[in-house]
């Protein structure tokens, strides 16, 4: 029986940067960004859905720990971008080989590889939109870009278990293996490098300065710029668009529940000890500023109710609706003497749009749980 030739390829690629090494090289920067992403990402949920075991175990400190934590998510999200796009235009002849399957393992490998493209694809561009507050798509983004993150790493691990071989041979210039590639590859990969880096570095230095201060001069394309905002502060969102108006303001009380509940005016809240932190806001999306916050702390107006040493808080905004209208706090968090019931900003009372009459300031946590418009806290 004669064997017939499978057809030629329908494209050939005489680009000498497909090949196996490039694709190494630009997994060796791709990998360690997404790994990055991926444990910063999960501190972040952690610290914003705990489950119940954990809420009184999340720490208050380093304070500006979650600014670090969430500054990194964000700039190695952004630096993916390239190296994703360049991973993929690296390997995409490999789309074209033939046979398109060659065993029921390699199968499972095209397969797997495709599940790892989706997923990465899927997980930068939600991550993106979101620093943008842009949300077209029909789904709640926390729950599918968190579900996504896992689908991310579990793929990502299997490809490297499956790539390990071929990472190895390739993984330095010294590595066995990589003398086989043609010789005159080296200065078209050390320039084709060389533009990868300098665009990663760019993408990365112009919008880091959205949480890295030293880098404000450069930050060109962050959404938001931590340089503008009332008392020197961004707002996320406008009392404008949480219907707070300096009316509705008009009989505003703290309510304070818990065994011994009380209400108190503004003047009374001025009237108790007043302490002031030194405090970053970082949100979720990326941008971080330090400001100075003076005000009533948590812990004592908890213990005024009854609180006792171990309470939490759950803390309820006047704002009608919305995601953060209600808070809660864990121990650690209720109970830090950092903790504060804010009044003022930078030295000033604060402003509608940064939570007046009160807002929470609280250590290494997310900007999403430091509610404004504070009218009820609740012992838990
Ligand atoms: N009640 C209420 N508090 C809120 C929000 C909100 O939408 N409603 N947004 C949060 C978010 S996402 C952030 S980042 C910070 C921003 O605070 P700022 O607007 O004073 O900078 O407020 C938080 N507090
Ligand atoms: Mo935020």
């Amino acid at each position: 029986m004669r064997l017939t030739l499978p057809p030629d390829p329908p494209v050939t690629f005489t680009a000498r940067l497909h090949d196996a090494r490039t694709a190494t090289v630009i997994g060796r920067l791709l990998g360690p960004a997404v790994l990055v992403c991926f444990a910063t990402g999960v501190v972040s949920h952690y610290l914003q859905h705990p489950p119940e075991w954990l809420a009184d175990r999340l720490p208050s400190h380093p304070s500006g720990g979650y600014r670090v934590t969430q500054g990194l998510h964000v700039a190695s999200g952004i630096a993916a971008v390239p190296l994703l796009l360049v991973k993929l235009w690296v390997v995409y002849p490999r789309l074209f080989a033939w046979p398109p399957v060659r065993s029921p393992r390699h199968a499972l490998e095209r397969i797997s590889v495709a599940v790892l493209v989706a997923a990465a694809v899927l997980e930068v561009f939600t991550g993106l939109l979101n620093t943008f507050q842009w949300y077209p798509w029909p789904f709640g983004f926390v729950p599918v870009h968190y579900a996504v993150a896992w689908l991310l790493l579990g793929s990502l691990l299997l490809h490297l278990a499956v790539q390990g071989p071929r990472i190895r041979a390739h993984f330095t210039r010294t590595s066995p293996g990589t003398l086989a590639l043609p010789a005159a590859d080296a200065p078209d990969r050390r320039q084709f490098l060389l533009g990868v880096t300098a665009a990663v570095g760019a993408v990365t230095l112009t919008t880091a300065g959205q949480s890295v201060s030293a880098l404000g001069p450069l930050d060109l394309f962050a959404p938001r710029s931590p340089a503008h905002g009332p008392q020197g502060l961004p707002v996320n969102r406008t009392a404008a668009a949480a219907r707070v108006t300096r009316a509705s303001l008009a009989d505003w009380r703290l309510t304070v529940a818990g065994p011994r509940p009380y209400t108190l005016t503004l003047d009374e809240l001025r009237a108790l000890p007043q302490h002031e932190v030194t405090l970053p806001l970082a949100c979720v999306e990326g941008w971080s500023k330090s400001a100075r916050w003076t005000g009533v702390r948590v812990r004592d107006l908890l213990d005024r109710a009854g609180g006792g040493s171990q309470a939490r808080a759950r803390v309820v905004s006047i704002e009608a609706t919305g995601a953060y209208r209600v808070m809660e706090m864990g121990r650690l968090s209720a109970q830090d003497p950092q903790t504060l019931l804010a009044l003022r900003l930078n030295g000033e009372e604060l402003s509608l749009d940064h939570g007046f009459p009160a807002r929470i300031i609280a250590p290494n946590r997310p900007g999403v749980l430091q509610t404004k418009w504070v009218g009820r806290l609740e012992v838990v």
